[in-house]
Order: structure tokens, then sequence, then C-alpha cells
């Protein structure tokens, strides 16, 4: 299934043909979700594949061996993604890990009822977008991205795939989400204190670890840890899908390098819109340095 050069529209938002069809969009919005699923939400770029790093050594107390055996996207398969079905066939393992893409809307009346624990995760929407930038560079699937600016604005309207990253951020996280058992995290969280988001984690859970595991889980699931480990760095994907050459999926793993890439008129842009788009928007982001000096 190469389909590179294939977009799906579905409900509006342009979502990659290589992974995605209709129809597995469509049973997406069906799924029986067990209340034993772990869901792993988030806006692409967000943190997604640390998170299933941390939920799968969380669930294995610890121990690397599944982390460096089995493909990520084995591990914690994607809803909506067309293997999807056919790898949830094959597995029997309790808990399922599962990650999504999709906007809240079209899952919540899946999950409304489900006592699922979803697994909420977000970024800095400037540091995202730097992200997905550069991915989509080494990603054959995704479109070429041309010059930054007009790929920022892109951003900012959500036109991009995968669609709006300020509806994503505010569906998911709002109080009106209708979702019980959400835990939201963030990447700032995640890289200030890997220690304390792994027994956040662990808690919610209900997954209490001793501090040997806990301190097993940060280890493997540092930057260093996953940029060598190819069950998660994606380097198991062949060069004509995803071209390492163009760059690694474990690119930087740092907080604010958005300033390295936006002009203070792009900044100042940004801003505007992030202040229009997310009023009254109640979410409190810790996207602070412990030095208060990250703002988004
Ligand atoms: S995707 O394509 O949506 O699944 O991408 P996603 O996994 O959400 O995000 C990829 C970015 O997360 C960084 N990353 C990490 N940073 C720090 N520590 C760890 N362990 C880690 N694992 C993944 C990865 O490097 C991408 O960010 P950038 O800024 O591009 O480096």
């Amino acid at each position: 299934m190469a389909r590179l050069d294939v977009t799906e529209v579905f409900h509006g938002i342009s979502f990659p043909g290589h992974l995605h069809t209709q129809d597995s969009l469509q049973l997406a919005l069906k799924f029986t979700f067990k209340d034993t699923d772990i869901l792993i939400a988030s806006y692409p770029k967000s943190g997604t594949t640390w998170m299933q790093e941390i939920v799968t050594l969380i669930t294995s107390r610890g121990d690397p061996h599944l982390c460096q055996t089995v493909p990520n996207w084995t591990r914690a398969p994607w809803l909506e993604q067309h293997y999807f079905a056919t790898l949830l066939e094959a597995s029997s393992t309790t808990p399922r890990v599962i990650t999504t893409h999709l906007p809240h809307h079209l899952l919540v009346p899946v999950l409304q009822g489900s006592k699922a624990k979803v697994i909420y995760v977000s970024r800095n929407p400037k540091d995202v977008v730097v992200s997905f930038y550069h991915f989509h560079k080494m990603a054959n699937f995704l479109p070429e991205p041309g010059p930054f600016p007009g790929f920022l604005n892109r951003f900012l309207e959500g036109t991009l795939h995968f669609g709006s990253w300020f509806e994503h951020v505010k569906g998911w996280t709002s109080h009106t989400a209708a979702i019980n058992n959400l835990l939201h995290i963030t990447y700032e969280e995640m890289s200030l204190d890997l220690r304390g988001t792994v027994k956040r984690v662990s808690s919610f859970l209900q997954c209490p670890l001793v501090e040997d595991e806990v301190n097993n889980c940060a280890e493997h699931c540092s930057f260093g840890s996953m940029r060598d480990n190819k069950m998660s760095n994606y380097t198991l994907i062949p060069e004509g899908i995803m071209d390492h050459s163009k760059g690694a999926f474990m690119r930087k793993g740092v907080i604010g390098d958005w300033r390295n890439m936006f002009t203070e008129e792009q900044n100042q842009y940004f801003d505007s819109v992030f202040a229009s788009k997310m009023q009254g928007c109640a979410l409190e982001f810790v996207w602070a340095k412990s030095n208060g000096e990250e703002t988004p």
C-alpha cells in the first residue's frame, strides 16, 4: 500500500492516503473500546511516540524487552490507519494500547460511556510546527512542505494534514470533553520532569511502580535511548517512505527549537493568532522552562 501521493479528506480534514483509507477512517468511528483499553491521543509531533514508549514501559514495569523487540506501531497501533483491524485481531494483549491523531469530536461518540483511559499529549504549537515542518521533508507520504513561511501559515489556518492544532487541543482538553478518565500531559512536562511524568501516568493507569521500576522506565524512554532504539526511531521504515538521509524522526527532542526558525514578525503574528483562537480556553500549559523563559 504505497499511495504516497494520495490524500484522503475525511470530515473536512486531510489525511495521508499511504496510511489512511476512507474505510479505515470510517472504522475508527465505529470502534468498540474495552474498559481496559488505553488510548493515546495527540496532534502530530506532540510527543506521541514518547508517550507510547512511556506507557509500554509502565505496563512492562520498567522492563525494556517489549520496547526493544516490537515496533511502536505494533505495540500501540493507530486506530485510524489501514492496518489497525488486522493488527488488533492478531493481538491478545491486555491492556490494549491504541494511538490516535483524530480530533475529539469524531471519537467522542465511541468513547462516551466507555471506561477506557485516555492520555492526551500536547506540545507548545511553535515547537509542533517546526517539528512537523522537518518531518514533512523526510516523510514521503506527506506533501512537500515548501518554504517555512507558507507552511507556518497553513498550520495557523489549520489546512495542513491532520487539521487544526487549535481545534484538536481545545476539543480534547475542554471541560465539556465528555470523556471520563482523561489525563492531559504536555511534552514540556515530560521534558522537564520525566520521572514525575512516569509516576503521574503510572498512577493514572493504576499501575503503581517501585522506585527502581520508575528509574528503569525513565532511563529507557530518554531521548538517547529512543533515538538508538530501532523499534521506536522509525529507521525500520524503508527509505522510499521515510527518507532518513533528509532527517531523523528523533530529530532534536528539545523545548524551544522554534526560536531557531521563527522570525520576530512570525512570532508576533503567531501570538496574535494564538490569542484569538484560544480565547476563552481555560487551559494552563506548562510551557515555561524552570527559569520561566519559554512562553507560547
Ligand atoms: S508523530 O509523527 O506524530 O508520531 O510524532 P511525535 O512522536 O508526536 O513527535 C515527534 C517529536 O517528539 C520528539 N521525541 C522526543 N523528545 C524528547 N525525548 C524523547 N524521548 C522523545 N521521543 C520523541 C521527536 O524528537 C520529535 O520532536 P523534534 O522536535 O522534531 O525533535
